[in-house]
């Protein structure tokens, strides 16, 4: 029989990647903020980690990395289409972030939804030790808490959305509307990024299905669930250390130099994903460009786009947009051997991130809704030298506490424009002062404290 946890993390993927080692292939801790400050967590109650090791050949095994259990659920190619591309990518995704694409509704997605989430209840609940805690993430799992519930009563169970969570107008249109809420109702505590996300929630569950609450606690049956907001944050300690770093440092001169030693350089770093407002960013700097506000060679803009759920069609097309744009853009104000844009479609290290991060005079982030954004806020950190500006969308959750920003309506062209020139015009002591308040923040506001602040909640101790 398994060994039994008092902690356990449920999420769609393990936090650990296979990778080439010495003799055969190993698993390796995956970068990122949620294990980072989970570890600790988990290390210390002989935690277990429930989640999808990638591939759809038989899952292996559960194992030990790090001093953390991993269990792995299997996933056949046909349940990666429907429930994870198909169900999570293609409805529940697009619907969360306002529809800015329009969702795609099947009964066959819903029908593997349900199946995938069941296997996870069930993995989470032979896991868990009796009374144990077990925290849920994220929108690929709504149905797991009730299911969870059911197979296991005994257990304290939190769940957090990294995502938005939408009006009540929009979540209507899901045809799984009931059974999803009832999903998440299973919880003690469900958690959101931002505090109208909560709202929304607790209006929806009276909306829905006429449950009475009282402030931020929803009466269902005998029992009640509370809502609440929880941004989450980065390891901050990590990214100011990685931003101080020689090395880092010294790649990041050696950036602008490769970039031909431009006076502003702009950079854009998010996973090709049509929430994340790359078509607004780049025609905001087409314009400049084309009102002669900027030029190249002095102004050059880079955005790195990592690859991101390429067999889902929505990806598809955007990708084929941006790259349009940016043929655009070079087609028009490149010359030979001096791009105006340099687009890099490829996922890189932590450290060449933070060296892009040193690098960059105007970081623009312009979702047009997102969840948090947390390269808004690793930006911010890695700049120990108090240097660059940030250019931030209102619709990031992120824009309630990076409030120095630059911020700026995506929607609004104009306003994305106006945003960008303040930035690359503001005057240094200005900047620096900026900087200087959202780093001390950040260094409070870091993702340990999330981590904490959620599970002191939920365990009732708050
Ligand atoms: P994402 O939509 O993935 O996360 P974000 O919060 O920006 O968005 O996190 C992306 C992470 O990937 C960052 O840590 C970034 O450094 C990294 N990354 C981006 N491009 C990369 C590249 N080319 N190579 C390597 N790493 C790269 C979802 C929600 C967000 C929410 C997070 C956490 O959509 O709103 O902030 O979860 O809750």
């Amino acid at each position: 029989m398994t060994e039994r946890s008092a902690f356990v993390v449920v999420a769609n993927r393990l936090p650990v990647d296979e990778v080439a080692a010495e003799g055969g292939r190993e698993w390796r801790r995956s970068p990122g903020g949620l294990v980072t400050a989970l570890h600790p967590v988990l290390a210390a109650h002989q935690g277990t980690w429930v989640g999808w090791a990638g591939g759809t050949d038989a899952a292996p095994g559960p194992f030990d990395v790090d001093g953390i259990h991993l269990h792995p659920v299997p996933l056949s190619g046909d349940e990666l289409e429907k429930y994870y591309e198909g169900q999570s990518n293609a409805t529940i995704w697009p619907l969360y972030h306002d529809a800015v694409e329009p969702p795609m509704y099947k009964r066959s997605w819903r029908d593997a939804y349900r199946r995938v989430n069941a296997r996870f209840a069930d993995a989470a609940a032979e896991v868990a030790a009796d009374g144990a805690t077990v925290w849920v993430q994220d929108y690929q799992l709504q149905l797991v808490p009730a299911m969870l519930r059911e197979r296991r009563p005994d257990l304290r169970i939190g769940f957090f959305l990294h995502i938005p969570f939408p009006s009540i107008e929009l979540f209507m249109q899901m045809p799984q509307r009931v059974e999803i809420l009832r999903g998440l109702l299973g919880a003690d505590l469900v958690g959101f990024q931002q505090r109208l996300a909560a709202q929304n929630f607790i209006r929806l569950a009276r909306h829905l299905l006429g449950l009475r609450y009282v402030g931020q606690t929803v009466e269902v049956d005998d029992r009640r669930v509370k809502a609440g907001a929880f941004p989450i944050s980065i390891d901050t300690a990590e990214m100011e250390r990685m931003g101080a770093d020689p090395e880092v440092q010294a790649r990041a001169k050696q950036i602008r130099k490769e970039l031909g030693d431009p006076k502003t350089v702009i950079l854009g770093v998010d996973r090709l994903d049509y929430t994340k407002g790359i078509e607004q960013r780049l025609k905001a700097f087409r314009e400049l460009l084309a009102e002669d506000f900027l030029s190249v060679p002095d102004a050059v803009m880079v955005q790195v786009a990592t690859p991101s759920r390429e067999r889902v069609e929505h990806y598809q097309t955007l990708r084929v947009k941006v790259e349009r744009e940016v043929g655009r853009i070079n087609g028009e104000y490149a010359r030979v051997g001096v791009p105006a844009v340099h687009y890099l479609h490829q996922s890189y290290s932590r450290a060449e991130l933070a060296a892009l991060y040193r690098a960059a005079d105007v970081m623009m982030v312009t979702p047009l809704r997102d969840g948090m954004n947390l390269v808004a806020k690793e930006y911010v950190a890695a700049r120990g030298d108090l240097g660059g500006a940030l250019v931030l969308s209102e619709f990031a959750g992120a824009a309630s506490e990076l409030k120095q920003a630059f911020l700026c309506n995506p929607h609004d062209p104009d306003g994305v424009k106006d945003a960008l020139r303040r930035a690359v015009t503001v005057d240094q002591v200005e900047a620096r002062r900026r900087m200087r308040i959202m780093q001390r923040h950040l260094r409070s506001h870091n993702v340990e404290r999330w981590a904490n602040t959620f599970l002191t909640e939920l365990r009732g101790e708050a």
